[in-house]
C-alpha cells in the first residue's frame, strides 16, 4: 500500500514558505510543507496539522492543487500526496526540529536543492492550476527517471 502524505504550499506577497527539511524522507532538501497523513485524518486535515508541527503556524484554509504519484519500482507507488495551496494563515513561521522555513520569491524557486520531480509540477500549481504526475525514481530515490504529468 502507498504512503499518503501532503505537501503545502503558502503563498503570500509574492513569496512561497518552504521548508529545510531536518527530518523524515527528503532531509537535507528544499520542499514545501508536509508529512504522512495519519490515521483517522482527512489529507486536508494533515496538511493543517503537519504546518503547525513543522513551522508553528495555523492555516485558515486550503486549496487544493492536485495529487503527485512517487514509484521507485514496479507499478505501484511508494507515494500518493495531496497537494494544497494556502494563503492565510496565523503566527510567524518557526524553526521547529522538523524543519527551518524559508520564504522564496515566486520567480526564485531552488529547484537544484529540491526534488527532482519538483520542477516538472511546481511552477503550474503556483500559478494556479491543478495537478496530476506520476513520478519514476530509481531504487533509492536519487534519480527521476521519467515522469507523466497532466495539468489541469
Ligand atoms: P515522520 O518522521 O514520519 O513524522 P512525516 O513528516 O510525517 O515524518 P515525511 O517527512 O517522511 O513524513 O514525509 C515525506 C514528505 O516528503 C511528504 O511531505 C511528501 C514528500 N515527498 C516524498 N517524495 C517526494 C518527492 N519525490 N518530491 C517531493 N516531495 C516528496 O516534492
Ligand atoms: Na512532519
Ligand atoms: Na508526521
Amino acid at each position: 500500500m502507498p504512503t499518503l502524505a501532503t505537501l503545502t504550499f503558502i503563498v503570500h506577497d509574492g513569496k512561497v514558505l518552504l521548508i529545510r527539511k531536518k527530518s523524515g524522507f527528503g532531509a537535507g532538501k528544499v520542499n514545501g510543507i508536509g508529512g504522512k497523513v495519519e490515521p483517522g485524518e482527512t489529507p486536508e486535515d494533515a496538511a493543517g496539522r503537519e504546518v503547525l508541527e513543522e513551522v508553528g503556524l495555523s492555516i485558515m484554509s486550503t486549496d487544493s492543487a492536485g495529487l503527485l504519484y512517487f514509484y521507485s519500482s514496479g507499478s505501484e507507488p511508494d507515494w500518493v500526496v495531496y497537494v494544497f495551496r494556502a494563503y492565510s494563515f496565523e503566527g510567524r513561521p518557526l524553526s521547529t526540529v522538523e524543519a527551518d522555513p524559508v520564504w522564496v520569491p515566486l520567480k526564485s524557486i531552488p529547484f537544484d536543492e529540491m526534488w527532482e520531480d519538483d520542477r516538472h509540477w511546481l511552477p503550474h500549481v503556483l500559478a494556479g492550476y491543478t495537478v496530476e504526475g506520476h513520478f519514476y525514481f530509481d531504487e533509492n530515490y536519487s534519480k527521476l527517471l521519467r515522469f507523466r504529468l497532466k495539468i489541469g
